[in-house]
């Protein structure tokens, strides 16, 4: 099965927490602080992996977790770091915030990485704390949360070549004819229901990558048919293979089904139209084709549009068309992205933001602020020594001021994060 959406939910790791502990040798009564730092939590990180070509896996399993960083100890020992999640995607993979729906990194090119959710830091263990005047701090820092982020991951295929026309011309014959793809064929229409690749080898330094296309009708781009749903998957072609039926039923005419195609394309998005075509007229081995054929190449002669005509079926004229095909992707050149080398990406910062104080009662108080929040993610509220220093680091960054001015008064309840204190000025 072909699955081009996903959404998926990345975890870090939390922090370790710093530990409170204190030397303990013979004969050396009282020894000094020796906790150990906690360590940092993993990163989950995607990366674009060659191998795939489909979002399929992420149906099963969308939770990916990083492994949180180990509690420091005694004797000096900081926490083993937690190991990163890394996540495999296909190249071609877009990524977007879920909820924003912002976009933040085309994993285009292999090896392209996203550090899509970071680890939390570890907490300082109490060593970290003592000072000439403060020998023996009894409290070490906590590790800060992961980060956690819901994304929604897009597939683009990337192929070379991209083959249009409408149901039934004889798309995934052709590329059953010229790639080791076995797409299937059958005589109705919308036998392909989602695209998939084949890789024709020219010669023996030279091959192109095919991507087969479901049929496009009249009204695509309006949703009809399988409409719209896969023509994302060619925005990333050099090249478009429109191939025409010269034997289709239904009092259809080439001409009109070619037109028709590219005003659904130019509908759809305008740079699309404009990509570069080469036209192949298939089914020439067909009676009926011959009614067509000279009105089609004294068409497309006066537009001055490369045409091959060819039977997918029999082999015919398909040489020619590799052939032309190859040229016409040299003369285009790579794409940007070729030329690039794998890339790392992070997701946007968050901003940080700054202190504000609320009244949401008549002695409660709401405080927010990136700032304050970390400290008290930081602080160990079980150690009244934390809380003290607690207390000093909030009245360093302006808290306790702000909350005087706001007109709190001691005894007053303060809500920080979901944490709740007893405001002491
Ligand atoms: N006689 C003849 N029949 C052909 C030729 N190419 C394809 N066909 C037949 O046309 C029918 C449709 O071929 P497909 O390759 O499945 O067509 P498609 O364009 O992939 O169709 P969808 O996947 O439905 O869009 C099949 O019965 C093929 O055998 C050809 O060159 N000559
Ligand atoms: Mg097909």
């Amino acid at each position: 099965m072909f699955v081009d959406e996903a959404q998926i939910e990345v975890r870090a790791g939390d922090g370790g927490d710093g530990a409170a502990h204190f030397r303990r040798e013979k004969y050396v009564p009282r020894g000094g602080p020796d906790g150990g730092h906690g360590g940092d939590g993993g990163d989950v990180v995607l990366v674009a992996d060659a191998s795939l070509h489909t979002l399929l896996d992420f149906e099963y399993k969308s939770t990916f977790t990083a492994e949180s960083g180990q509690r420091g100890a005694g004797k000096n020992r900081d926490g083993k770091t937690g190991a990163d999640c890394i996540v495999a995607v296909p190249p071609g993979t877009i990524v977007y915030q879920a909820e924003t729906g912002e976009q933040i990194a085309d994993l285009v090119v292999p090896g392209d990485r996203l550090i899509a959710a970071r680890g939390g830091q570890g907490g300082r263990g109490n060593t970290a704390f003592a000072t000439a005047t403060h020998r023996t701090p009894y409290f070490a820092e906590q590790g800060l949360p992961g980060e956690r982020v819901r994304l929604r991951l897009e597939l683009r295929l990337i192929a070379d070549v991209g083959v249009i026309g409408f149901p039934n011309a004889g798309k995934s014959t052709l590329i059953s004819r010229i790639s080791a793809a076995q797409p299937k064929v059958a005589s109705y229409p919308f036998t392909t229901l989602q695209p998939q690749l084949g890789v024709v080898r020219v010669d023996e330094e030279r091959q192109f990558v095919i991507a087969d296309m479901p049929g496009l009708i009249e009204g695509a781009h309006e949703g009809v048919g399988l409409g719209d749903r896969f023509l994302r998957h060619i925005r990333r072609t050099r090249l478009l293979l429109h191939m025409v039926d010269l034997a289709a039923v239904d009092q259809r005419d080439p001409i009109s089904d070619y037109e028709a195609l590219n005003g659904e394309l130019a509908a759809y998005d305008e740079e699309l139209a404009s990509r570069p075509q080469v036209v192949a007229l298939n089914k020439i081995d067909l009676p009926d084709s011959e009614v067509f054929l000279p009105l089609c190449q004294e068409y497309f002669a006066e537009r001055e549009t490369p045409v091959y005509a060819i039977s997918a079926a029999t082999g015919q004229g398909l040489h020619e068309l590799v052939g032309a095909i190859t040229t016409q992707l040299e003369e285009l050149g790579p794409r940007a992205t070729d030329q690039r080398e794998p890339q790392t990406f992070e997701m946007p910062q968050l901003e940080e933001q700054p202190l504000r104080i609320f009244r949401a009662g008549e002695d409660v108080f709401l405080v927010q602020g990136t700032e304050v929040e970390r400290i008290l993610q930081r602080t160990n509220l079980d150690s009244e020594e934390a809380l003290l220093r607690l207390h000093m680091a909030l009245n360093e960054t302006g808290v306790i001021q702000a909350l005087s001015r706001a007109g709190a008064e001691a005894g007053d309840t303060v809500f920080i994060g979901d944490v709740e204190l007893e405001y002491q000025p």
